[in-house]
């Protein structure tokens, strides 16, 4: 098994990029895919999730050639030109290829089956089978549907309405994609905005969307064009470094091309409220999305409260959120978080347990935490459950104890962050 041991280390210092995007990257293949004519991708996150998406694509008989750097050219077959898959779809760790992978394939004219590595096999599906089934969607999978493998016997679906208990991406993204192959209206709502990629990305490839106060409605059978797709670097990556820069003292990071849109950047008004010195320089559009560079200077943090709509904004951010409290004047409290518990580990207790493993003061609440800030803490060995945010996070913590941290099971950040060491360790020393 992987280790990687971090010291603590002098102001992080430089003009840093982080990978593509994997949310928009995971979108970028599958509505290239369905799209009539050639798409090209620039800034794709080579990353072991957003290439599962990738080879299951190519598995259903679309040509995808990467042509290096980050470009890919996909050659779209319109959006009932897929084939039947071979074999079973390995969607690897990835959460986002199963659950919208299951809104697409519900609507093909054949059989697929998914599956995962053994994170992925325990995470809940049944807020996707669910609302699927009740489209007319046939999909059956271990424990009653709530667990992959997942069998989908695609065919023709009716459009509905769905309002969603859960401010959640992946379960609106697939009605959104199983709407594509309804006749009429689906409409989809949820309790707070999550992130609106597929939204964006479905209009700029030419479907017809309308969002209003709390949801939104795709019209079935659209025709969708290829075109040329911008992947910003991925916030929740850039988020290490943002955090990283802010507890060191002396740091000073300019970050480049960083996706900022409000759905995804609840981390800038946190750490802001925080104390923390960010500026978003040089803001501009790209392929519908928002983007700008980020300047981080370190500085003195306070604790906040974090709950509500802000939640799903900073969903993914929120445990190198923690390590930031732990180093904040005051008490921090997360509530309303208790999505953190079925994500690729339960992520409330991993943070809890790895934070009090190296001298942190942090107790695990049903839908979130409280941290009691410090100084510094003592150091020592955390595991990161096979999580790449735990392991990256933990790395981020090292930065300001007094002894070492040995952070153990680290090749899971290959999921989204390949090259996460190497940037740490050039920037570290
Ligand atoms: O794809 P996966 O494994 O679910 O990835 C995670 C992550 O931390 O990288 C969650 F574990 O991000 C999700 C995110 O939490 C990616 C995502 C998306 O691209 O639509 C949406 C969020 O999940 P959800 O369940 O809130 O919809």
């Amino acid at each position: 098994m992987k280790q990687q041991v971090i010291h603590s280390c002098g102001p992080l210092r430089g003009d840093i990029s982080v990978p593509g995007d994997k949310s928009i990257s995971h979108r970028s293949i599958m509505l290239g895919s369905l799209a009539s004519g050639t798409t090209e991708v620039q800034g794709f996150l080579q990353g072991e999730d957003s290439l599962a998406t990738l080879l299951a694509f190519r598995g259903m008989g679309i040509g995808i050639e990467d042509l290096g750097g980050g470009w890919l050219r996909i050659e779209g077959r319109g959006l009932r030109g897929l084939q039947e898959p071979q074999d079973v779809i390995d969607c690897g760790n990835s959460g986002t290829t199963m659950r919208l992978m299951m809104g697409l394939l519900a609507g093909q004219s054949f059989f697929s089956v998914l599956s995962g590595d053994r994170y992925l096999r325990r995470r809940p599906m049944k807020r996707v089978t669910v609302p699927l089934i009740s489209m007319g969607a046939r999909i059956w999978g271990r424990c009653d549907g709530e667990r992959a493998p997942l069998a989908i016997q695609g065919g023709a679906l009716r459009p509905a309405r769905y309002d969603s208990p859960i401010a959640s991406a992946q379960v609106k993204s697939a009605l959104l994609l199983a709407g594509l192959y309804a006749d009429g209206e689906t409409t989809v709502s949820e309790p707070h905005l999550s992130r609106d990629h597929s939204e964006r990305m479905l209009k700029y490839f030419g479907a017809t969307l309308r969002s209003f106060d709390g949801g939104v409605t795709v019209s079935g059978n659209p025709r969708l064009t290829g075109r040329e797709v911008f992947v910003p670097a991925d916030i929740s990556s850039a988020a290490f470094f943002l955090v990283a820069a802010l507890v060191v003292p002396g740091s000073e990071l300019l970050i480049r091309n960083v996706g900022v849109n409000p759905t995804r950047s609840g981390i800038i008004d946190i750490l802001r409220a925080m104390g923390g010195s960010i500026e978003l320089l040089d803001a501009r559009e790209r392929s519908g999305e928002p983007v700008a560079d980020l300047w981080v200077r370190s500085s003195s943090l306070r604790g906040v409260d974090i709950g509500g709509g802000l939640v799903p904004r900073a969903i993914d951010e929120l445990p190198v959120i923690s390590v930031a409290a732990s180093f904040a004047e005051g008490v921090t409290t997360i509530r309303d978080a208790e999505e953190l518990r079925v994500k690729e580990t339960d992520r409330i207790q991993a943070m809890c347990d790895a934070l009090n493993a190296v001298g942190g003061q942090v107790e695990s609440l049903e839908d979130g935490m409280r941290i009691v800030g410090q100084e510094h803490m003592r150091g020592g060995s955390v595991n990161s459950c096979g999580d790449h945010r735990i392991a990256m996070s933990m790395a981020v913590a090292a930065l300001r104890c007094t002894a070492p941290v040995t952070v153990t099971d680290t090749a899971c950040t290959e999921t989204s962050f390949p090259g996460f060491w190497s940037l740490l360790r050039q920037l570290a020393g």
